[in-house]
């Protein structure tokens, strides 16, 4: 944990007693600020009192003795003691700010971007740290800035920012800025699609010293970004494609990794052969985080050799066991028919595709193109009879209600299937929330069922 100084003696309110003010609140009181932390569930309020947060309602604080409020990601400035705490010119802030401040010395590497960003953050730190460099991780990608390791100076913090994060962010403080993409997310937080970019290019206010820019350019809002930074003549950017070449930039054509910053055009690696990272929405991760972890020194067969061990962040493609030629692949990530279209992207054929849960309003939508590669669907959840409707007459599938029935199934039928290799899926395009409490515990929930799967299996 992190010890906040500067708030020595002062009153400081924290709204939200997850993650974020949780380790906020301990953090400032070990740095001697009078902490007033509150949540509005009794059971977070518990939790956190078990671990020495001081609880204090804040519906009878005196709003104008306060130094700051810290508002927890999650929750909108629109909340009644936000809006108090605005009109008595309190000033709104997260814990990153805290982080940031306390850490005047230390680099720091933002990632941001609709997708891909967690993927991103932790390769980035992965190769890093293989490299040799002291570096910690943290924000977004779920653990909070001030639960991390106190760092010297010059080591680095790689931090995912949301959307949310970088409104509430002030200190300039940014070495390296690498926005991903922005399409639309999160409309109703931030009110439209205006609203979203503007939070998102929040992050180019944040920056100090080396004004490093790595930034995808294939979608449009990214692009005219870039080409206003480009006019401004103040960053050093790399921009990042995987759909085309591009000049003084990183890209990636048919599956190889082209360095071209020195317009040397150099070939780096072929990504096709990357177990850890499958498929071609991952090319633009890899490629942004080699641009951001050349900024740091790490050269090119640093950046090889440390890919070969690289594991991605659990629940996203992860192969959790491979049976007799069957791959159990847990994707509980995709919570949405966006993100399964990509896991769908990544096999050929021979898929037994569990998915279901509770539905989103796209349904499965985009999808279509991919139901030949599906030898069978194996349904779960709310979401059970809307799908089967959906696959009526276009992808065998089979009505399982819930998880441990569709593993079961599908192994069943993988085992009798006779090409090899072939691939359990679990992408359900749905929420988990039915059925489980998050999209976490689905996926192990689903790695515990697959553990439990006979070795071998007799077909009678
Ligand atoms: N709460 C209230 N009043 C309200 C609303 C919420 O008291 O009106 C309380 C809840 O009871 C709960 C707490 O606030 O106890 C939760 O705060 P939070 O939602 O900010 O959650 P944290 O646990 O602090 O987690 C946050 C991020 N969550 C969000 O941004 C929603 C985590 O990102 C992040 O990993 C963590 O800080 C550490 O930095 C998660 C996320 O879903 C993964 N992020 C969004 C995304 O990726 O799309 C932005």
């Amino acid at each position: 944990m992190i010890k906040v100084t500067g708030f020595e003696n002062q009153k400081v309110a924290i709204l939200g007693l997850g993650r974020t003010g949780s380790s906020a609140a301990l953090a400032l009181k070990s740095g001697n600020a009078q902490v007033f932390s509150w949540d509005d569930k009794i059971d977070a309020r518990l939790q956190a009192e078990t671990h020495g947060v001081p609880i204090f309602d804040l519906a009878a604080l005196e709003w104008d003795q306060i130094s700051v409020l810290l508002l927890s990601p999650g929750i909108a400035a629109s909340h009644p003691y936000a809006v108090k705490a605005s009109q008595a010119g309190v000033p709104i802030i997260c814990d990153i700010e805290l982080l940031v401040r306390t850490h005047q010395g230390s680099n720091f590497i933002g990632v941001t971007g609709t997708n891909g960003k967690s993927t991103t953050t932790w390769l980035i730190f992965h190769l890093l740290k293989a490299s040799n460099h002291q570096v910690e991780v943290g924000g977004n990608i779920g653990k909070a800035a001030l639960d991390l390791k106190a760092l010297g100076k010059n080591e680095t913090y790689v931090l995912e920012l949301s959307s949310y994060q970088l409104e509430r962010i002030f200190t300039p403080f940014l070495k390296t800025v690498v926005l991903l993409n922005i399409t639309p997310d999160h409309l109703e937080r931030h009110g439209d699609m205006s609203g979203y970019v503007r939070a998102k290019k929040r992050i180019f206010e944040l920056q100090r010293g080396g004004q490093n820019v790595v930034i995808g350019v294939d979608d449009e809002e990214c692009l005219s970004l870039y080409h206003k930074l480009l006019e401004k003549k103040t960053h050093v950017i790399v921009p990042v494609s995987i759909k085309t070449r591009v000049p003084k930039g990183v890209y990636v054509l048919d599956g190889i990794l082209i360095d071209d910053r020195e317009g040397k055009a150099e070939r780096i690696l072929n990504l096709k052969t990357l177990h850890a990272l499958p498929g071609s929405h991952n090319w633009q991760n890899i490629a942004a985080a080699y641009a951001t972890v050349c900024f740091e020194g790490v050269s090119k067969e640093q950046f090889i050799e440390a890919l070969q061990t690289f594991q991605n962040l659990p629940h996203r493609l992860q192969e959790v066991a491979v049976i007799d030629g069957i791959h159990f692949i847990n994707d509980s990530k995709a919570t949405n028919s966006d993100a399964t279209a990509k896991a769908l992207a990544c096999y050929n054929e021979d898929i037994f595709w569990i998915l279901g849960g509770r539905a989103k309003d796209n349904g499965l939508d985009g999808l279509e193109q991919y139901f030949p590669r599906i030898q069978q669907a194996f349904l779960i959840g709310e979401a059970e009879s809307q799908f089967a409707k959906l696959l009526d007459g276009k992808v065998s599938y089979l009505r399982c209600h819930n998880l441990s029935t569709a593993v079961q199934e599908a192994y069943f039928k993988a085992v009798s299937y006779e090409k090899r290799p072939v691939y359990i899926l679990l992408s359900p395009a749905c929420a988990s929330w039915d059925q489980f409490k998050d999209f976490e515990h689905r996926g192990e929930v689903f790695k515990a069922l697959v553990s439990r799967l006979p070795r071998k299996l007799s077909i009678s």
